[in-house]
C-alpha cells in the first residue's frame, strides 16, 4: 500500500500462508523471521518489521509526503505505528488468527480466540478515543500511521466481523476510496 502510495515500481512477492510457505527454505533463507512484511531493496538487503519499513520508504521518498518533518509529527508517528504493530496486532488479532501460539492446550483455543476478540476491541476503542487527527490519525495529514491502522481496521471489519468504533469507521471508509489501496486489494484478490 505504500509502494502503491509512493508510485514506485516494485514486484510483489505473495506467500501461501494456508500452506506454511514461510516456513518453506526457499523463504526462510530470505527472512529467517519467517513473517511478512519484509522488503528487498535494490541493493540486496531485507527489511523487516512494519514499522521499520515504513519509515525508511517513507524517508526515502519525501516526495510522498507519507511522515511528518517536524519532531512532534514523526514521534507521534512512531508511537502510533508500535502500538499498531507491538500490540493491536499480536495482542489482539494474532490471538485470533493463530490461538494455537497462545493456548498450551487445544481446548484452550476457543478462549484464547474470545479474549483476543475481546483485546482488539479495547484496543480500538483506545485508538477511537484518542484520535488526534482529523479523517487521518495524525493532525499533519495521511501518513504511513494511516496505513498501519487500515490493516487492523481491515482484518477487524472483513475477516473478523468486530464493528469499528466511530473514528475508526469514518477512516476505514475514507482509506478504501484511496486509488492506492484500491490498487492494493485487486493486487491481493479482495474486495475493494
Ligand atoms: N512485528 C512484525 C510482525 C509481522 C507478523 O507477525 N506478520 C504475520 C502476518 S500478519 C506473519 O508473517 N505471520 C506468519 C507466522 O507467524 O507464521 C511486524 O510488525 O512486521
Amino acid at each position: 500500500m505504500i509502494l502503491e502510495e509512493i508510485g514506485r515500481p516494485y514486484d510483489p512477492a505473495p506467500l501461501d500462508f494456508k500452506n506454511n510457505a514461510q516456513y518453506e527454505p526457499g523463504y526462510v533463507a530470505i527472512n529467517p523471521k519467517s513473517k511478512v512484511p519484509a522488503l528487498l531493496r535494490d541493493d540486496g538487503t531485507l527489511l523487516t518489521e512494519y514499522p521499520v519499513i515504513a519509515m525508511w520508504l517513507a524517508k526515502t521518498n519525501p516526495q510522498a509526503g507519507l511522515v511528518p518533518v517536524d519532531l512532534e509529527g514523526e514521534t507521534r508517528c512512531a508511537e502510533f505505528l508500535d502500538y499498531v504493530c507491538g500490540t493491536v496486532h499480536p495482542q489482539g488479532f494474532t490471538r485470533q488468527s493463530r490461538p494455537n501460539r497462545f493456548a498450551l492446550r487445544a481446548e484452550d483455543e476457543p478462549a484464547v480466540v474470545a479474549q483476543g476478540r475481546e483485546l482488539a476491541v479495547k484496543y480500538m476503542n483506545v485508538i477511537d478515543s484518542g484520535w488526534r487527527g482529523d479523517t487521518w490519525v495524525l493532525p499533519g495529514g495521511y501518513s504511513i500511521a494511516d496505513s498501519a491502522l487500515f490493516f487492523i481496521e481491515h482484518w477487524a471489519a472483513r475477516r473478523f466481523n468486530i464493528p469499528l468504533p466511530p473514528r475508526l469507521a469514518t477512516h476505514f471508509a475514507a482509506m478504501l476510496a484511496r486509488p492506492a489501496v484500491k490498487r492494493t486489494l485487486e493486487l491481493e484478490g479482495l474486495p475493494t
